[in-house]
């Protein structure tokens, strides 16, 4: 008996909607990673690499929001470490795949690394801004979208951009610039759940601590399940365009 009023009391409450987002967050992970891993088949060749990329982030963040919906559910607060263990895999890992689809176009191994020096500046920063220095979480959060800043210039403006434009491929091109909005508009939506933070977080008034979390869920399926579909887009249809080129 004690055991099940231990299991009872440690279920989803019906009003923990930050809950339901772990739980549905941790499904779509795990369902995304089997869809990305099976498809990877019907995609040629150098396209499986980016399928593989693509199912190892969202097959990572399924276990992690595994970890985390329980931490959620026996705490009632945020898993902060396992967030950012999380994110420190994932992000440069979809910094690979810019790396990936556009190395067919002359990009040196040299722009992955700067972008994966980006985002581990912008995640570690962000970090200690919510655990050891969370009473001057705003300067830590400015720091870190310094990182985010040098991201964002490469895909919008930098060599990134620049190699995408000489590739003179309509279809990379249109995957490239999808991907680089979800740089712009869904990454936009983490620092928006970290200004909730108590102390001096920017929208502390506004937006309440639970909020961070709901934030932070909704940009993570939009991130990495939308990055993997677009990745997934792009290969498909340039398999099909040289499979038809092939039968010409
Ligand atoms: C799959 C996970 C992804 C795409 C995570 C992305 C995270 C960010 C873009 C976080 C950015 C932050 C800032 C720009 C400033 C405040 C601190 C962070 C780390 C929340």
């Amino acid at each position: 008996m004690e055991t099940l009023n231990f299991v009872l009391a440690a279920s989803l409450k019906p009003d923990d909607y930050v809950g339901f987002t772990f739980f549905i967050g941790a499904m779509a992970m795990a369902a995304a990673t089997v869809f990305f891993f099976i498809e990877r088949s019907r995609v040629e060749g150098k396209w499986k690499t980016s399928m593989l990329v693509s199912g190892l982030i969202t097959f990572i963040a399924a276990v992690h929001y595994y970890y985390m919906r329980d931490y959620w559910i026996e705490t009632g607060t945020s898993p902060t470490a396992l967030r950012y263990i999380d994110w420190t895999l994932t992000v440069p890992l979809m910094c690979v795949e810019f790396y990936l689809i556009l190395r067919a176009f002359g990009a040196g191994i040299g722009l992955m690394w700067k972008m994966i020096f980006y985002s581990v500046f912008m995640l570690v920063t962000g970090y200690l801004g919510e655990t050891i220095y969370r009473e001057s979480s705003a300067i830590w959060g400015f720091i870190s979208t310094l990182g985010y800043a040098g991201i964002f210039y490469e895909v919008w403006f930098g060599s990134a951009k620049k190699l995408s434009q000489s590739s003179n491929d309509p279809i990379l091109q249109k995957a490239f610039n999808t991907l680089a909005w979800f740089i712009f508009v869904g990454w936009a939506i983490y620092p928006i759940g970290y200004m909730a933070i108590e102390t001096d977080g920017l929208l502390s008034g506004v937006l309440s601590i639970q909020a961070m979390d709901l934030i932070y869920n909704i940009g993570d399926a939009v991130n990495k399940i939308g990055f993997g579909l677009v990745i997934y887009s792009l290969a498909i249809q340039k398999t099909n365009q040289n499979a038809k080129a092939s039968a010409a």
